[in-house]
């Protein structure tokens, strides 16, 4: 018999603009985001709830959110607060079980099947965790609790601003039959309109569908599309995730017009990557790569093996990659590919983002 499994997804409300918010009080009623400046090409990290009214949302260019919210106030990025607020929500996590895997800075899956706090109730841990959070940090957390990861990450949207929403396994199959397959994670727009196209709007719809038929449509991605649209998902609860890459990247103010220019720009992003290295005590890697975008938005990567960095393979790594369009240059960064020399949880906290 398979083990039923209790997940919780936890995920910070609008993290780094509530955090923006805390230590400013007289920025809660305003429309604010957090992100870089319309005059450089920034884009927004994230807005408030106030400005998500206008449309202004994460990844949007700061230039356009101005446009829908004229008054929107743009504050800049600080990462080291988002991480020391992070830092303490893992602690709070960790005090309910060793399974944490984190998502990113604010978002986390938790397998709490063995925790005894709570009677063992996962939906009274969840509110016990998103209490305390609120102690420590005056931060509001949502919540999902569900038998697994899929469920409990679409849950912990459903209530959100700070609440949480159950899905019980028995609840599990009425849930997901009315699921919209937009909400499937993996299901972006693309998926999403060629499958409506076929008349598949729903997970049930998704269920009367062969896995041959999925796996026709979506390639790989279609087999794992016949077990969530059942809800199923096998996925355990990784504590030991670690990130496979670090890059840097810089979008510049004006196009780089020539090759000369783009190499102009490498040392400045050699020495920003070797900062960040440092500053998490990597020293294991086993590849560097250089992406460039061009004007046009599209997108080249070039990458090499190697196994200590070298200024020079960025540079070679340059000019291979100029080369394939020897067109102006929008943006160009620099990244490793990370080799297993991080395992401790500690060491990996320090890692993300
Ligand atoms: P999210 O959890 O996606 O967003 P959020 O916490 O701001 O809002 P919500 O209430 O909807 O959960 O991301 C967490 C943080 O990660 C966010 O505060 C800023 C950062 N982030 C980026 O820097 N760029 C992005 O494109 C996204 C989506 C998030
Ligand atoms: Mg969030």
């Amino acid at each position: 018999m398979e083990i039923q499994r209790k997940i919780i997804h936890v995920d910070m409300d609008c993290f780094y603009a509530a955090i923006e918010m805390r230590d400013n009080p007289a920025l809660v009623n305003q429309p604010i985001a957090v992100g870089g400046s319309p005059g450089k090409r920034g884009v927004l990290c994230t807005s408030n709830y106030v400005a998500r009214k206008y449309g202004v949302k994460s990844a949007m260019s700061s230039a356009y959110a101005m446009r829908l919210c004229p008054h929107l106030l743009i504050l800049p990025v600080n990462m080291d607060k988002y991480r020391q607020a992070s830092a303490l929500i893992r602690e709070v996590f960790l005090s309910y079980t060793d399974l944490v895997e984190p998502l990113s800075l604010d978002e986390a899956y938790l397998d709490v099947s063995q925790s005894q706090q709570c009677q063992s109730s996962a939906t009274r841990i969840a509110e016990e965790i998103r209490a305390k959070i609120f102690k420590q940090c005056q931060l509001t957390a949502s919540a999902g609790i569900a038998p697994n990861k899929f469920l409990a990450k679409v849950a912990s949207d459903y209530n959100k601003p700070n609440g949480q929403y159950v899905i019980p396994p028995e609840s599990v199959s009425d849930f997901i039959k009315k699921l919209p397959v937009g909400k499937i994670f993996g299901v972006g727009k693309v998926t999403a309109a060629k499958l409506e196209k076929h008349e598949l709007y729903t997970c049930l719809d998704l269920q009367a569908k062969s896995k041959a038929y999925l796996t026709e449509l979506c390639g790989k991605f279609g087999a794992r599309l016949y077990d969530i649209c059942r809800g199923k998902d096998d996925r355990a609860v990784e504590p030991t995730r670690v990130r496979k890459s670090l890059s840097v990247e810089t979008t510049f103010f004006t196009d780089l017009q020539s090759l000369d220019q783009c190499l102009e720009q490498l040392p400045q992003l050699y020495d920003e990557l070797v900062r960040r290295l440092k500053k998490h005590s990597i020293e294991h890697i086993h590849k560097q790569f250089v992406k460039i975008k061009f004007h046009d938005f599209v997108s080249t990567t070039v990458e090499t093996v190697v196994s200590r960095l070298s200024f020079g393979e960025f540079k070679q790594l340059i000019v291979t990659g100029y080369q394939r369009r020897s067109v102006p240059v929008r943006l160009m960064g620099l990244g490793v590919g990370l080799g297993h020399c991080l395992d401790e949880f500690q060491q990996q906290l320090s890692f993300l983002l």
